[in-house]
C-alpha cells in the first residue's frame, strides 16, 4: 500500500483494526484515502467534523438468514446482506451481487466504492451494496426464483423508493430482478416502481440500463481517446468476463470501429483474431447460461479457446476487465504495458490490484477506474428513478444521448478535479476527490449524524 499522512493513516489504522479480515474493504478504503492527502490539508473542516472516519462506517449494515427449499426438498441456508453506507447525496443505491464468494468484506468493498462513484454522477443517490453467498451456478430457474423470494422476504422492510434502491451485480440480472420485484409487490401490496433498478422495459425498466454500464465504460474510454486526439477506430481490445458489463462493451467497442478480440468467464478465455461474434456470445451465455468453451465449438472459423493461461497476454491497445475485483496483476499490468496497451478501463469495480495500477501508471499507460469508468450503469439507474418518479419512459435514443452526457461529464470533472488538486492528468486522484468533495461537503451541511 501506499504512504499516507499520518492523519490519514490513523484513520486507515483505525479501519483495519475495526474491519478484521476484510481485505477488500481494506483495499477499497486504501485507493480512496490515498488521493485524499492534498484535500485534507486544503480543506481543516473535513477532518474537523470527522467526515473520512464516519465514511469509513456504515450507517447499517444488515446480514439475515435466507432459508429456502431447492428442487431435490432439501433445505438450503444461505446467508443475505445489504449494506446502507452512505444516505448524504440520496437514498442508498447499488446492486445485489450473488456469489459464493460473497461475505461481509465484499459487500462493503461495493457499498464504499458506490458512494464515491455516485457521487461522482453528479446525481442524488447515496451508496449501498448487498447480496449473497448463493451460487446461482447449476441452478434451475424454480430454485432461483424460490432464493429470490426467500431473500426479499427478509429484504423488503429495509428497502423503498426513498430509503434504498437495489440492482444488480453479478449474478444478478433482469431475471433475478424481476423475481426480487414479484415478491416486493407481492408483500406490500404497492406497485413501488422506484424500489428497484433493472427492472423489464415492459414493467418500469430503462431502455439502456442492461447496456449502460458496458456502453458507458466504452464511452469514458472514447472521451480519453479522444482527448489524446485517438479514437476506438482499427484498435484491438481485450474484456475480461462475458457477463453483462463485458457483452455490451463488447458491442460498443464493435459499433465504434475497434475489434474486440479476447472475452473470458471463470473457466477461461476465448482468442478470436476476426473479432468477437456477439450474437453467438449471447446466445452463449445468456440463453444457454453455458461455458465459454462452447462458443469455440459452435464458431468453427479458427477461435480458440484457453483454461489455463494469462487472458492480459493476448496482445492489444485497450484492455477492458470487466469481470471480479482483483483480476488483474502487476505483472499482466506489465505483459500489457510491454505490449504497447496504451488504455485500461475498469468496467468492474477494482479488477485491477493497487500495484497493477501503479504499475499501468509508470508505464504511461492511461488508467480510468471504476469509479468513474463503470458509473454509466448506476447513473442510468437514476434515470430509470427519474422515470418512475415522473411515470414516463424514453426513448432508446434519448437515454442513450443522456448516458454519453453523463460519462462525458464524469471524464471532464476528473480531469479538472485532478490538475485543481496538483495530479493533472491522473483519473484516479480526479475521481476519488471529486467523489469524495460532493459527499463530504454534503455531510458538513447535514451536521453530525
Ligand atoms: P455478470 O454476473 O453478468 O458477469 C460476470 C462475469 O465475470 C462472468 O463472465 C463471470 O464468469 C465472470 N466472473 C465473475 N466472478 C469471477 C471470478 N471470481 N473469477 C473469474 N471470472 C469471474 O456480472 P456483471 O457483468 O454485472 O458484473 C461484472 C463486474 O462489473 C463486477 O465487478 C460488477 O461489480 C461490476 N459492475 C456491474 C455493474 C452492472 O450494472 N451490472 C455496474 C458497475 C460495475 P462466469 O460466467 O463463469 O460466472
Ligand atoms: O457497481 C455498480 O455500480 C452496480 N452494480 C450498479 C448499481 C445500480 O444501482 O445500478
Amino acid at each position: 500500500m501506499g504512504n499516507l499522512s499520518a492523519k490519514l493513516q490513523d484513520i486507515y489504522d483505525e479501519v483495519l483494526t475495526r474491519n478484521p479480515g476484510e481485505t477488500e474493504f481494506h483495499q477499497a478504503v486504501n485507493e480512496v484515502l490515498e488521493s485524499l492527502g492534498p484535500v485534507v490539508a486544503k480543506h481543516p473542516e473535513y477532518a474537523d467534523s470527522a467526515v473520512i472516519r464516519r465514511l469509513c462506517e456504515p450507517e447499517r449494515q444488515i446480514i439475515f438468514r435466507v432459508p429456502w427449499v431447492d428442487d431435490a426438498g432439501t433445505v438450503q441456508i444461505n446467508r443475505g446482506f445489504r449494506v446502507e453506507f452512505n444516505s448524504a447525496l440520496g437514498p442508498y443505491k447499488g446492486g445485489l451481487r450473488f456469489h459464493p464468494s460473497v461475505y461481509l468484506g465484499i459487500i462493503k468493498f461495493l457499498g464504499f466504492e458506490q458512494i464515491f462513484k455516485n457521487s461522482l454522477t453528479g446525481m442524488p443517490i447515496g451508496g449501498g451494496k448487498g447480496g449473497s453467498d448463493f451460487d446461482p451456478k447449476g441452478r434451475s430457474d424454480g430454485e432461483v426464483m424460490r432464493f429470490c423470494q426467500a431473500f426479499m422476504t427478509e429484504l423488503y422492510r429495509h428497502i423503498g423508493e426513498y430509503t434504498d434502491v437495489p440492482a444488480g451485480d453479478i449474478g444478478v440480472g433482469g431475471r433475478e430482478i424481476g423475481y426480487l420485484f414479484g415478491q416486493y409487490k407481492r408483500i406490500t401490496n404497492r406497485y413501488e416502481s422506484g424500489v428497484l433498478t433493472g427492472k423489464g422495459l415492459t414493467w418500469g425498466g430503462s431502455q439502456v440500463r442492461t447496456e449502460a454500464t458496458g456502453y458507458g465504460t466504452v464511452f469514458f474510454t472514447q472521451e480519453a481517446l479522444r482527448a489524446r486526439d485517438s479514437s476506438f477506430d482499427g484498435k484491438r481490445v481485450v474484456v475480461s468476463g462475458s457477463g453483462n458489463v463485458a457483452t455490451y462493451a463488447i458491442e460498443k467497442v464493435h459499433e465504434l470501429g475497434g475489434t474486440v478480440v479476447a472475452c473470458s468467464d471463470s473457466s477461461g478465455f476465448v482468442v478470436d483474431d476476426k473479432g468477437i461474434d456477439l450474437e453467438l456470445l449471447k446466445e452463449v451465455k445468456q440463453v444457454r447460461r453455458a461455458r465459454l468453451a462452447d462458443y469455440v465449438e459452435l464458431r468453427g472459423n479458427g477461435s480458440s479457446h484457453a483454461e489455463d493461461g494469462r487472458l492480459w497476454e493476448v496482445p492489444c491497445d485497450i484492455a477492458l476487465p470487466c469481470a471480479t475485483q482483483n483480476e488483474l496483476d502487476e505483472a499482466d499490468a506489465h505483459t500489457l504495458a510491454r505490449n504497447g496497451c496504451v488504455v485500461v478501463a475498469e468496467g468492474a469495480n477494482m479488477p485491477c490490484t493497487p500495484e497493477a495500477a501503479r504499475a499501468l501508471t509508470e508505464a504511461g499507460v492511461i488508467f480510468a477506474p471504476g469509479k468513474a469508468a463503470n458509473a454509466g450503469g448506476v447513473a442510468t439507474s437514476a434515470l430509470e428513478m427519474q422515470q418512475n418518479a415522473s411515470r414516463d419512459s424514453w426513448t432508446f435514443e434519448h437515454t442513450e444521448e443522456r448516458l454519453a452526457e453523463i460519462m462525458r461529464g464524469i471524464h471532464d470533472r476528473c480531469l479538472e478535479t485532478a490538475e485543481e488538486y496538483g495530479s493533472p492528468g491522473s483519473y484516479v486522484a480526479g475521481a476519488n476527490i471529486a467523489g469524495f468533495t460532493r459527499v463530504a461537503d454534503a455531510m458538513l451541511s447535514l451536521g453530525v449524524i
